[in-house]
């Protein structure tokens, strides 16, 4: 088992991270590709998974197998307590006043369309405004598309500054509309790494009576984050993307917003009484976890909070900044155009980038070859892409396991491959 105690480095160091330490941790990194070493720079895709994670899943499966909320056996019992202990986990995580606000989902865009559909394809009418931003993710655009057909509500869409932010003053703007009713904004946009100030927002919203959202995919694991201090009325995020299992992800709520809530699904488990031509909806938040759920991932969620919780968020926070941030300068040397804004201070730990010899595609394949993981492409954010007149970008995207050593390894593939296409 991990000793994560002994991560940390000594007094005279406190707060650094001992990376190759945390590093042997996750035995995936020591796979080669390609015959060379692996260096995994796509966890805004996905994040690698710890031994931690690996055995809370298996032991589950060796150990605590059986269906939850309905059982009365020994295993029954055990299971249904290891998946709500992590509802209580996740409650003090971030901070919720109730774990009853915490529903479990498949991830965040399972948790969007959750509050799209089923609070505010009931709540909006022709004419009210639904506040968004030109930097979202299709999880974040999608859904309320289809609200807006729905329901006659009406799509605004909060443009970027000259260097490439999501514009705080816009969304504020837009907030202000008297028709304005849902704000649904990224915490950490998966293309700019932007992190808006999502306080000030939140707060303007509230101060309107509009509703927020926050899209957390790719900033909850990157940041200590409290939704009390935060101000907003609901909070989406994965598991995968902060070290946990595929299949699991949460909605958190305001209970009186969840209380006005229709399930997606409907079925087993989420009810009371259930009559041939009726039935009555369970309390909140088991009326929204339907059928059979994942339990095991639940369960593998709850040890990948632990190991975060271990690290400390705040150290998860400045060790990826300030990989980040070398990550910036170096390919800005290397002639690099850098979309979002430059400080690493305001974004979350990914940098997408184009190269004027390069196409996006070639390079991720060059590195592939290379044994370095990035992603290109347009990451699910067409208009983003759109607005930015580009059809796809590279982008790099790191976590606690990464180190300034596997960025200039980046770099130094990036050369290669600038030669051989130049
Ligand atoms: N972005 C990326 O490579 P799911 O797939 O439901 O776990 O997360 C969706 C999602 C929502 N919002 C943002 C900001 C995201 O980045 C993502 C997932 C991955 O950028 C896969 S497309």
């Amino acid at each position: 088992m991990v000793d994560l105690e002994r991560l940390e480095r000594p007094e005279s160091e406190v707060g650094a991270l001992d990376v190759q330490a945390l590093r042997r941790q996750f035995p995936i990194l020591g796979e080669r590709v390609h015959g060379k070493p692996l260096s995994y720079l796509d966890n805004a895709a996905t994040t690698q998974k710890p031994e931690a994670v690996i055995e809370a899943v298996a032991n589950f499966y060796r150990h605590d197998n059986a269906n939850i909320h309905r059982g009365i056996h020994t295993l029954a019992e055990r299971a249904t307590a290891a998946y709500e202990a992590v509802r209580e986990q996740v409650r003090r995580w971030i901070g919720a006043p109730s774990a009853h606000e915490v529903i479990f989902t498949r991830g965040t865009t399972e948790s969007i369309n959750l509050v799209a559909h089923g609070w505010a394809g009931r709540h909006l009418e022709p004419g009210d405004e639904i506040v968004l931003t030109v930097a979202e993710h299709h999880a974040n655009l999608v859904p309320w598309q289809v609200v807006a057909r729905r329901t006659g509500a009406v799509l605004r869409h909060a443009p970027l500054t000259e260097d490439g932010a999501i514009d705080e003053d816009a969304v504020c703007e837009l907030v202000r509309s008297p028709r304005a009713r849902l704000c649904a904004i990224t915490g950490a946009s998966n293309v700019l790494g932007h992190e808006p100030d999502l306080r000030r927002i939140c707060a303007e919203a509230r101060r309107h009576g509009v509703r927020t959202l926050v899209d957390g995919a790719q900033w909850v694991p990157h940041a200590p984050v409290d939704v009390g201090e935060t101000g907003c009325d609901w909070l989406c995020f994965s598991g995968h993307k902060m070290l946990g299992p595929t299949g699991v992800g949460v909605l958190w709520g305001r209970r009186e917003l969840l209380e006005q809530t229709e399930p997606l699904l409907t079925g087993g488990e989420m009810i009371r009484v259930v009559e041939l031509d009726r039935a009555t909806w369970n309390d909140v938040p088991w009326r929204f976890e339907a059928g059979t759920m994942n339990i095991a991932q639940v369960v593998g969620l709850g040890a990948a909070i632990r190991t975060l919780e271990q690290i400390g968020m705040a150290r998860v926070q400045r060790h990826v900044r300030a990989v980040t941030g070398y990550a910036i300068e170096r390919l800005r040397a290397l002639g690099a155009t850098i979309y979002g804004p430059l400080d690493p201070t305001r974004r979350c730990g990914l940098v997408a980038f184009t190269l004027p010899e390069v196409h996006p595609h070639d390079l991720a394949q060059w590195l592939d070859q290379e044994g370095i993981a990035i992603r290109a492409g347009h990451h699910c954010a067409m208009p983003l892409h759109a607005q930015l007149g580009l059809g796809s970008t590279a982008r790099a995207s790191f976590y606690v396991y990464n180190d300034e050593a596997e960025v200039d390894r980046l770099v130094q593939a990036i050369e290669g491959a600038r030669a051989f296409f130049r």
